[in-house]
């Protein structure tokens, strides 16, 4: 057996709480919404049966509204051990917030590794129940498109496509990071930013998780997912032979496709856009890439060109940069303002593969596996150096680095 290969399962089955896995023993002691389903993407080559119960596990957590919660707090980790926990979001164990929808693609993937009917018969009304919320009471912009009205819900919280839109928001102050305790200050999120996260989510949850506050943005990031989560449904749906409710979600998947490229594109990339001042961003981050996931889309050409420029120098440097490499503002070691994440490696892969860019989603496959083992499964690495940062035993960089060597 390949020595990553077991010590990437044994970072999983150390993460294990017995029906889901956290992204890491000491910094989120929790089950988080989009870790989980690249956890399981990973956990399917170990034991289906696991992945599948990972995925269950999140669902049993999903709103009346469809929503799926970010996260869904263990009721046997002490209170103190994270915060935001429990207590603040007010919301039985979960918090109010969502993450990317990666959600129908893990699914499909651990049937297609281990068909059950049962098992996709199960999360099938589910995801569409989930999209649907998405689809309906997350259109804040009127143009189809998905709205995420906290940084945590891009899953790239410190993205500097969020200083603009977030420097409306006033801090709040008197509480305790956790994070700290388990991280170092220089590879976290600053105070400041910190404090706009606490006083976002307070405002949201006082509206019962119903109006959003300062915070309105279309990130072409989350917005990539979800169509491609449509057309993993339209898969879905194939399976389970319902062809007209396959064509619906293919689309459904175009259009959000489409509203992308008509609101988000510009010049050679997809910027996020502030519903709330109607203006697009300038920063050029990780999630503008992930519309490669997109099979059909046009501008794939133009866009593989920034990813492979001076910006990201895809091919060039470790993993895929969740920032531009030229900006200012750049930085190696800090979060999502520079460090390269697995989970992005592994979409953007798949982009590259769905565009016939074989070459070069090989090389990076063989970075990220060559990475993660060397840092011991770290968080987030410097795409210049290499050099880990964050956590280790990272739940997804364990879990996507079994995948690529599946
Ligand atoms: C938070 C758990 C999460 C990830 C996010 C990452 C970080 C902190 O950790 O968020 O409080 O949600 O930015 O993508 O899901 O690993």
């Amino acid at each position: 057996m390949d020595v990553t290969w077991g010590r990437a399962a044994a970072v999983l089955d150390a993460n294990w709480l017995g029906s889901s896995t956290v992204p890491s023993r000491s910094l989120y002691p929790h089950q988080w919404s989009w870790d989980s389903a690249f956890i399981a993407l990973g956990l399917r080559h170990l034991s289906p049966s696991r992945a599948r119960r990972e995925l269950l596990t999140l669902f049993s957590a999903q709103w009346r509204d469809g929503r799926i919660p970010h996260i869904l707090f263990n009721p046997d980790t002490p209170p103190e051990a994270y915060f935001p926990g429990p207590d603040f979001w007010r919301a039985r164990r979960t918090s109010g917030l969502v993450q990317p929808p990666v959600h129908a693609r893990a699914v499909l993937a651990v049937h297609e590794t281990d068909p059950d009917r049962t098992f996709l018969a199960t999360l099938y009304p589910k995801l569409r129940a989930w999209h649907e919320y998405l689809r309906t009471h997350r259109d804040a912009g009127g143009r189809g498109l998905a709205a995420i009205v906290h940084p945590w819900e891009s899953g790239m919280d410190n993205s500097p496509a969020w200083d603009g839109p977030l420097s409306r928001v006033t801090p709040s102050a008197g509480f305790v990071r956790r994070d700290l305790q388990h991280g170092a200050a220089a590879d976290r999120p600053s105070d400041e930013d910190y404090g706009r996260y606490v006083r976002l989510a307070a405002d949201y949850r006082d509206s019962g998780y119903q109006d959003p506050g300062a915070f309105v943005v279309e990130d072409p990031g989350f917005n990539a997912l979800f169509a491609d989560a449509e057309l993993a449904l339209a898969a879905i749906a194939e399976e389970l032979g319902l062809p007209a409710a396959a064509a619906a979600h293919r689309e459904a998947a175009a259009r959000v496709e489409k509203a992308m490229q008509e609101t988000l594109w510009d010049n050679g990339f997809f910027f996020a856009r502030d519903v709330r001042t109607g203006v697009r961003t300038r920063e050029y981050t990780c999630a503008g890439l992930l519309p490669l996931l997109l099979p059909d889309l046009a501008v794939a050409p133009a866009l593989l060109a920034t990813a492979t420029g001076p910006r990201f120098r895809l091919g060039r440097v470790h993993g895929v940069p969740s920032h531009d490499l030229t900006a200012p503002e750049f930085d190696p070691g800090r979060y999502w303002r520079g460090p390269s994440w697995s989970n992005v490696g592994w979409l953007v892969r798949q982009g590259l593969l769905r565009h016939g860019e074989h070459a070069l989603a090989s090389r990076l496959r063989d970075d990220l596996v060559e990475t993660a083992a060397r840092t011991d499964f770290a968080e987030y690495v410097d795409p210049l150096t290499g050099a880990g940062h964050g956590a280790r035993s990272f739940g997804w960089t364990a879990a996507l680095t079994l995948d690529l060597l599946a």
